[in-house]
């Protein structure tokens, strides 16, 4: 009460309420921080998990930044050296110049390449990965959802076709957020609540980074034929087939055959299961989630384009149509590209886009 009469104060003396992100916005606009920094503002504000805070706030600090200003500075000299050759076109110059310019593109496209893979990496860290459970009914995909959690989330029965709305859950493994969807069962079924449920199935299916398809080890043979589903998972999709009950089959909990063999109500396997998924998400090979980049969906689009451009700058330095102002125009475009993401050359679009996105206050 107290503050909405201070505020109405403030105003009537003519003050107004600050914009979304309208703070930011000025330090961006007064080169006190770059676009990706300002970026970093808001991750940090959105972080959903420690590792996914600690690395917004080294962008934050500029760590990225100082990163892209490695590539783009190593852009220019290529770029300068290119150039010179045109100037001086002299036979053996030219010669001498492109073979050591293809040697830099080399350096600068495996640099480039390494800032890729730590923004992709990061990009899994900033959004989390969409986990779908699915198989036939009573295979435990609920059970299984609970134990990851470590809480009862999702109703478990013995009955067949309990689950019919999906459940969602944000999960935490090892600093990686796996979003873990359970599904209805599918089977075929004449109940039109079940079969609401499976069209939800299927749609989670379609939007799922993994799939985890759910068997139950403990019941022999295969399971009746299931409703077609397969042709849902997306092409950039995982899938891992998960046997679940080994505590009834009496097999070994683990990873064997590439399937991996695990007990939802014991919790024997688990931790193979989570090995696997960061596994999976190319997580394990990140040290820490030191020297990964929180990037976004636009920051990997730029710096495909980066790399686009530095491929197509090389294929006019081959020996056979050696074209050094082809060469130097693609860098040109390389340079541009990368400078989207700190926004030396944004248009104002783009700017308001991500500025709308920013709490107010911030
Ligand atoms: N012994 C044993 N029982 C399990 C295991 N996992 C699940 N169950 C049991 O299997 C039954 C079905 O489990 P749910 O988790 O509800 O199965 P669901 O796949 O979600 O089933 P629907 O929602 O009907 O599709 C329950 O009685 C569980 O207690 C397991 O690893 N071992
Ligand atoms: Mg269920």
């Amino acid at each position: 009460m107290l503050l909405a009469r201070c505020l109405e104060a403030g105003r009537a003396l003519g003050a107004r309420l600050a914009e979304p992100g309208e703070f930011t916005r000025r330090a961006f606009l007064n080169d006190r921080i770059d676009l990706a920094q300002a970026e970093a503002v808001a991750d940090l504000i959105d972080a959903s998990s420690e590792a996914a805070a600690r690395s917004a706030s080294r962008s934050l600090v500029g760590e990225f930044s100082g990163a892209l200003a490695q590539l783009a500075a190593q852009m220019i000299e290529a770029r300068a050296l290119i150039e010179a050759t045109l100037d001086f076109p002299e036979e053996d110059l030219e010669q001498l110049g492109t073979i050591d310019a293809r040697d830099r593109l080399a350096r600068l496209r495996s640099a480039v390449d390494e800032v890729l893979r730590r923004a992709q990496l990061g990009a899994v860290l900033r959004d989390g990965l969409r986990v779908a459970l699915v198989g036939a009914p009573n295979v435990g995909k609920s059970s299984l959802l609970n134990a990851l959690a470590g809480q009862d989330v999702a109703i478990v029965t013995a009955h067949p076709g309990t689950t019919r709305d999906r459940v969602e859950r944000s999960i935490d493994i090892g600093g990686l957020i796996l979003n873990v969807i359970d599904t209805a069962g599918l089977r075929a079924t004449s109940d039109e609540v079940e079969r609401l449920g499976i069209d939800r199935t299927l749609a989670a299916v379609g939007e799922a980074d993994i799939v985890l398809e759910l068997i139950d080890a403990s019941a022999p043979g295969e399971p009746d034929a299931l409703p077609a589903w397969q042709h849902r998972i997306g092409s950039h999709a995982l899938r891992l087939i998960v046997m679940n009950k080994v505590d009834l089959s009496g097999q070994a909990h683990g990873l064997r055959d590439g399937r991996l063999y695990l007990s939802a109500k014991t919790g024997a396997g688990l931790d193979s299961l989570r090995a696997e998924l960061l596994h999976r998400a190319g997580w394990d090979q990140a040290p820490s989630d030191e020297g990964v980049y929180l990037a976004r969906e636009r920051h990997l689009h730029a710096l495909a384009r980066t790399q686009h451009h530095l491929q197509a700058a090389d294929a006019h330095l081959q020996a056979t149509a050696v074209q050094p102002e082809l060469a130097a125009e693609e860098l040109r475009l390389a340079g541009l590209a990368l400078g989207e993401i700190t926004g030396q050359v944004t248009a104002d679009d783009v700017l308001g886009e991500i500025f709308s996105r920013f709490c107010i206050g911030k």
